[in-house]
């Protein structure tokens, strides 16, 4: 068979252009190329009809975005569709699989579209930091309004086939293979005596108060500019003929090309599939999970095994009574039940995951024939042990032994087995059935078919795992702890929380770091402060209380009602606690400290400039694979702003050495706390990024 991007066959008086490009048959040039090539030929052989469709898995996913932030080359995509649409003969593309973007936007070039009831369509270029931007936003809205197209457009969503078929984006559904339907379609449009049918010559679509819409976007995007910026190409399609709105909808597609959030976006897109592929994995199979065990029945645990019974996996829950393991299983029924509202899940499947397919269990011999456990006790490393003890004494061999510690030495943990090769770090994050990040955490002994096995199961549970090593909070948590106490000194220096909570949720965080304490309960950080002074804070280090004060008098957050914020009753509405100044202000007070004003500029670079140094030191010491590894962390399970890539790429864009200046200059006020990380010097030393590390893998 032809090696073709576009395979052209004359059946009949129906030419056929197939899409033959996997994995996703992306427009990339020889794609296009092919396409306008094709329909050149089509109509050269006095065909009456053209069809396209895709071979494999899916018509056009779209653009390729390999391509992006490299010189345009044509045919331009935009350009594509226009030429298939001016063809006199009768177009029509087949869809199956997912047709989206540029894909989609060939489809709407074409005259008339069937799909499978299994194809999805949809215009996710916002997602990616542009937007549609080969004639999506002109044709689209021509098709089903302009509301509809703004919901589509600024979601990103896919849309299945019915619903397409609702709006009038799709013509026909029909069962079967995306060539015989679209040939058969074809067929008939040509015995009808069909005509071409353009959808830019359909008329202007209403406009609506575009101004309106626009900011309202960009507050709901929390700065994203893509979603708003499209709204804009939706504007031209009601306001300028055809052709000049593809050409605005063509100036404001280069405008956000050419934006750091378009490249930040991109790197989330590849980073999140590449952070998963470990090339110590290579050939390596993990073991079969067809049953999981789970020890404990808290948040996490019921959290946990939600996540199991979700992805179809047998679970047996082990807590020390029966009165507790019932209290667990109403937790995963109480996790279960939003979904099932929702109509996510059925019934059936409600009452089966809540009923026969989780076992409950208060003795360890219930564990015997799992093939994987998951401690979610108590987090003391003695209780710890003595889990993994009896563990070791219980389980079959080959059982992969987890724990969910989220910052416990694994190691230690490992050593209380007679199988240290099959002990693991799975650290899961709250609620642990809706966060993406697991952290699979790899002991010194810890065989690669276990964290193979790890990673097998976090794809199962559908999450973004990412690979860490063992130290005091492993990749997250270990860089949260540095840049929550970098804004505890901004408030001992003269900052205030509300100050800092509104600058980092300006520069694109949903909520800055008090308003998540009070989300989260301020007695975890309470608990933490309090561990490490037991342990022994290094004298150098500047230790905080102000926080200390809050909980003192009971007021832990959310769930008290008060915290950094005050929370009427039912409602989530926070206004700033006034005890909280008093507190500052005793601390300062004590500590001899005269306070400084701060702008939100200096509130974030000192923020970020931390989170940077320390995840540079994580990337550098080991814990973190590479850069990308970090970005994915902080991407999915601390809600970094996804349009900024994370916080190294936001690092590269910002560039290194202007970051390492800020550092050096913190750190004539505390050289303790600001100590240049050595990755980051030795980068800005080298004039490479954090970037050029991922390229190495
Ligand atoms: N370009 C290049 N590579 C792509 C790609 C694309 N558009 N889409 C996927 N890939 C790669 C992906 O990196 C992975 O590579 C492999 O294909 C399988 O993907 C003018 C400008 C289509 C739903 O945003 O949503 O059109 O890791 O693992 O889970 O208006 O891929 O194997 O090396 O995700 O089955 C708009 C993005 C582009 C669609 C399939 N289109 N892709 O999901 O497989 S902008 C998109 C997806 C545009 C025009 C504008 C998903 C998928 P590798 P995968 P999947």
């Amino acid at each position: 068979m032809s090696d073709a991007a576009i395979i052209y066959e004359l059946h009949d008086d129906i030419a056929i252009l197939a899409a033959n490009n996997p994995p996703v048959n992306a427009l990339g040039l020889a794609v296009r190329q092919g396409l306008v090539d094709g329909i050149a030929r089509a109509e050269a052989d006095g065909a009456k009809a053209v069809l396209i469709y895709g071979m494999g898995t899916t018509f056009f996913a779209g653009a390729d975005i390999r391509e992006f932030g490299k010189p345009p080359t044509e045919p331009f995509l935009p350009d594509v569709c226009t030429r298939i649409e001016a063809s006199p003969l009768i177009v029509v593309s087949a869809l199956h699989g997912t047709a989206l973007g540029g894909g989609l936007e060939i489809a709407l070039g074409s005259h008339y579209r069937i799909g499978v009831p299994s194809a999805r369509v949809g215009l996710p270029e916002v997602l990616i930091g542009v937007m549609p931007g080969a004639g999506g936003t002109q044709r689209l809205p021509r098709l089903i309004g302009v509301e509809k197209s703004i919901e589509v457009i600024t979601t990103g969503r896919q849309i299945g086939a019915a619903e397409a078929l609702e709006l009038g984006v799709l013509d026909r559904i029909e069962d079967g293979d995306p060539r015989e339907i679209g040939l058969a379609y074809a067929r008939e449009l040509i015995d009808a005596g069909a005509s071409r049918r353009a959808v830019s010559e359909m008329p202007a679509p209403e406009a609506i108060d575009f101004d309106a819409a626009y900011e309202a976007a960009l507050k709901k995007s929390r700065g994203q500019l893509s979603p708003a910026v499209a709204i804009r190409g939706i504007q031209a399609a009601c306001e300028l003929p055809f052709a000049e709105g593809m050409k605005r909808e063509r100036e404001l597609f280069m405008e956000l090309m050419a934006t750091d959030q378009r490249q930040g976006l991109i790197h989330a897109f590849f980073s999140e599939r590449a952070v998963g592929k470990l090339p110590e994995l290579k050939g390596v199979a993990p073991r079969e999970v067809a049953s999981i065990g789970v020890i404990g029945g808290g948040t996490m645990g019921a959290g946990i095994a939600t996540a199991a019974l979700l992805a179809g996996l047998r679970v047996t829950l082990v807590e020390m009574s029966d009165d507790a393991a019932e209290a667990a299983r109403g937790r995963v029924a109480g996790n279960l039940s939003g979904a099932l509202k929702r109509g996510k899940i059925s019934q059936d499947s409600f009452d089966h995951m809540t009923g026969s397919g989780l076992s409950l269990a208060t003795e360890y011999d219930a564990l015997a024939d799992v093939d994987l456990v998951i401690e979610a006790v108590f987090e003391e490393m003695s209780i710890k042990k003595d889990v993994f003890t009896k563990l070791d004494a219980i389980c079959k061999p080959g059982a992969v032994l987890a724990t969910n510690t989220s910052y416990l030495n694994v190691d230690e943990i490992a050593a209380m087995t007679s199988r240290p090769q099959d002990v693991i770090g799975l650290h899961f994050f709250s609620p642990a059935h809706v966060m993406k990040l697991l952290e699979v955490v790899v002991a010194d002994k810890t065989a690669p078919d276990v964290v193979a096995t790890g990673f097998a199961l976090g794809k199962k549970l559908g999450k973004i795992s990412v690979r860490a090593g063992v130290c005091d909070g492993f990749i997250g948590n270990r860089i949260l702890a540095v840049y929550r106490t970098a804004a505890d000194h901004m408030i001992l220096d003269g900052a205030s929380p509300f100050q800092i909570d509104d600058a980092l949720e300006a520069f694109g965080f949903a909520m800055g770091p008090y308003a998540v304490g009070d989300l989260a309960g301020l007695d975890i950080g309470w608990a933490v402060r309090k561990r490490r002074r037991a342990e022994g804070m290094d004298l150098r280090a500047r230790d905080v209380s102000f926080a200390d004060k809050l909980c003192e008098n009971g007021h832990f957050g959310q769930k008290t009602g008060k915290g950094y914020y005050i929370y009427e009753k039912g409602s989530r509405t926070r206004t700033p606690n006034p005890e909280v100044a008093d507190h500052i202000a005793a601390e300062r007070a004590e500590k001899g400290i005269t306070p400084r004003e701060f702008t939100a500029e200096d509130i974030v670079r000192r923020y970020m400039a931390a989170m940077v140094n320390e995840a540079a030191k994580v990337v550098g010491e080991g814990i973190a694979r590479r850069p990308l590894d970090v970005d994915m962390t902080l991407l999915f399970g601390y809600g970094f702003p996804r349009y900024h890539g994370g916080p190294l790429k936001w690092a590269d864009l910002q560039g290194l050495p202007a970051l390492l200046d800020d550092i050096r200059g913190y750190a004539k006020e505390d050289d303790y706390f600001w100590q240049p990380a050595p990755l980051l010097e030795q980068l800005v030393a080298e004039g490479r990024s954090f970037d050029d590390l991922n390229k190495a893998g």
